[in-house]
């Protein structure tokens, strides 16, 4: 081995890992401009980076069609016992998926380099940042991990001979035989793809996959999955969840953590711009937040990733201009459309759709075209510091003192604009039961309601029903200094099938109301569901909504909610003897409620 590194364990797992899956080479990341600058150049002569004549430093690249998104039947949290791992995860037994995977793993490497990339999840230093080393056989992987996490060899060094990482083993699982042509975007068969966790001993193997959430295992794998079981043994939270601060005319800072599933616009409202004069609202993470109790009890957030990892289609001047600014450099670029000018391209853009383009898959692309030009889950990899609207303490290694957390989903019926919980238990109830209407980004069909709790269904890496009561255990922690629980809706539509509420900017006045209410400046009703904005308190001025709309925005039917009550009694009962009994008292209280 001719790599030199100081850390022991490091050291025996490179050399074992290189015994099994034998590479070609072996190189170790140093993060530097001029390492990603070689990478690029390499992938760009082999033709698997389209440089943009359009955008200094960024590069379309196209998938596999088989390899576009995260594979959740393959992915796998394996503990020792499947009750561990709980109803909501796949589940094999670490001893029979290790060896399975071992079979997959070896001489799986052959023809390709060997890059072992040393990075942390959070500012490089910080007490809440934790160190990974992923081992990747694919490029793409490198320059992906480049923006999305902080790649440097000033990780190394802090590791020292005995410090401790997390090991993230990462194979495209396509091999190469002496003289064997490769393909642009190797990957193995879905039968061969595995996305495993062993969260008892901090452990990532995956194989088979080269897209996001599959191979940048620093983002879902490890920010997640992982970092919810460490947080659960050591006092802390992992969670889904944007961050964002926002600043009232006054110059008082509120900061808020929001969670929503898929296809909720929460990249949109990480870089939201308030409607209302003299507010402002600053994005410090768009996807995870990573929460622990401070020295003065409160709880404080920080973004353990370095970049955003997006869905391009949808993403326009119209719906997020902060995103838009973000992605005119130093951007990479996957499954989108290339125009003839040299530009990347999806549905949604602003502006007239290219009379023609190359679609995702390197074909002819008109608008007459069956097909989409983009695939609907591409993607843009862009680095956080470059957003116009990033907050100046995004990186503060001690975090920012959460005051607010939302949960939300996408309805058309039922749940109104926005109501507040009772109190930290209820909203853990709020978030455990939160749901959200598929749409076509989902799988799935059309218009089904899908229970997310907590937005974390495909990324809690241990019993769910244990995480539920981990959220409790950390109310009674944070006691009067918990941040306040908010529920909302921006999707509620009207009987004639229209948008009831704007969106978008105009979010901002219900993160407004949620600040007064913090203040005690803002009245609310009690209602079976929660406390709702008293009439008038939420502030409407310049914004062309009629009272009538705005009544059916706000309405609550205690029979269109008791009607809820067997799904949520269906959805509980999956967690068995692990459903809290804080939650079981929560639900009785809601029934009650609605009687
Ligand atoms: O992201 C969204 N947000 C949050 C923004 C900060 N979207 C897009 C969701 C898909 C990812 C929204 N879509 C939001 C929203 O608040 N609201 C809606 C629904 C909606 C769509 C269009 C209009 C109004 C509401 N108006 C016009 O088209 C003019
Ligand atoms: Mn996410």
């Amino acid at each position: 081995m001719n790599i030199d590194v100081k850390n022991e364990k490091l050291k025996s797992w490179i050399r074992e890992v290189a015994e099994l899956c034998t590479p070609d080479d072996i190189y170790l990341c140093n993060g530097s401009k001029d390492e990603y600058r070689d990478m690029i150049d390499r992938l760009i002569k082999a033709g698997i980076a389209i440089p943009l004549e359009k955008r200094p430093n960024s590069y379309l690249f196209r998938s596999d069609p088989s390899d576009v998104a995260r594979v959740e039947d393959n992915t796998y949290i394996s503990t020792s016992s499947q009750a561990e791992a709980g109803p909501t995860n796949n589940w094999i037994a670490p001893d029979g998926l290790k060896k399975t995977m071992l079979d997959l793993y070896r001489g799986c490497m052959k023809g390709r380099t060997m890059y072992v990339i040393p990075f942390s999840m959070g500012p490089i230093g910080s007490p809440i940042s934790k160190i990974g080393i992923e081992i990747s056989d694919s490029p793409y992987v490198v320059v992906n991990m480049h923006i999305m996490t902080r790649v440097s060899s000033r990780v190394l060094e802090l590791l020292g001979t005995d410090g401790d990482f997390i090991p993230c083993l990462h194979s495209v699982g396509a091999p190469l035989a002496p003289g064997q042509k490769d393909t642009k975007w190797p990957c193995a068969p879905i039968e061969k793809k595995y996305i495993s966790h062993f969260p008892e001993e901090n452990l990532i193997w995956s194989y088979g996959s080269g897209y996001g959430g599959n191979a940048l295992l620093g983002k879902k794998c490890l920010a997640l999955r992982i970092a919810s079981a460490m947080a659960r043994r050591e006092g802390w939270m992992a969670e889904h969840m944007l961050i964002l601060r926002l600043t009232s005319p006054e110059g008082k800072q509120y900061h808020i953590a929001a969670a929503f599933p898929s296809a909720c616009g929460k990249t949109n409202l990480a870089m939201m711009q308030p409607s209302i004069a003299g507010w402002k609202c600053e994005c410090i993470g768009d996807d995870i937040a990573w929460m622990k109790i401070g020295p003065d009890g409160r709880l404080y957030a920080i973004n353990p990733e370095n970049g955003f990892f997006g869905v391009a289609p949808g993403t326009s001047y119209s719906t997020n201009p902060m995103a838009m600014d973000t992605l005119k450099e130093n951007v990479i670029f996957t499954n989108c459309a290339l125009t003839d000018s040299g530009d990347v391209w999806w549905e949604g853009m602003d502006g007239d759709e290219p009379a023609h383009a190359i679609d995702w898959k390197g074909k002819d692309w008109t608008p007459e075209s069956p097909a989409d030009a983009a695939h609907a889950n591409a993607r843009f990899t862009a680095p956080a510091a470059q957003c116009p609207v990033i907050c100046k303490d995004w990186e503060k290694p001690e975090g920012l003192p959460i005051d607010i957390l939302i949960f939300g989903g996408r309805r058309t019926g039922v749940v109104p604009l926005v109501y507040e919980a009772f109190d930290w238990d209820h909203g853990v109830f709020l978030g455990a039961t939160a749901a959200s209407e598929t749409t076509a980004a989902n799988i799935g069909a059309v218009g089904n309601l899908r229970r997310d709790p907590f937005a974390m269904k495909p990324f809690c890496g241990y019993n769910m029903g244990d995480y539920f009561q981990h959220w409790f255990n950390m109310g009674e922690k944070l006691g009067s200094k918990a941040p306040r629980i908010f529920y909302v809706n921006w999707f509620r539509k009207s009987q004639d099938g229209k948008f009831l509420w704007p969106g978008f900017s105009d979010n901002s006045r219900v993160l407004k109301w949620m600040c007064e209410r913090i203040d005690g400046r803002a009245g609310a009703q009690k209602t079976p569901i929660g406390l709702i904005p008293d009439e008038g308190s939420l502030d409407l001025g310049g914004l062309n909504i009629s009272h009538e709309n705005m009544k059916e925005l706000m309405s609550i039917n205690p029979e269109e909610w008791k009607a809820e009550i067997p799904d949520i009694e269906k959805h509980f009962s999956t967690f068995g003897n692990r459903l809290p009994e804080k939650l079981k008292k929560q639900f009785s209280e809601f029934i009650e409620r609605l009687r």
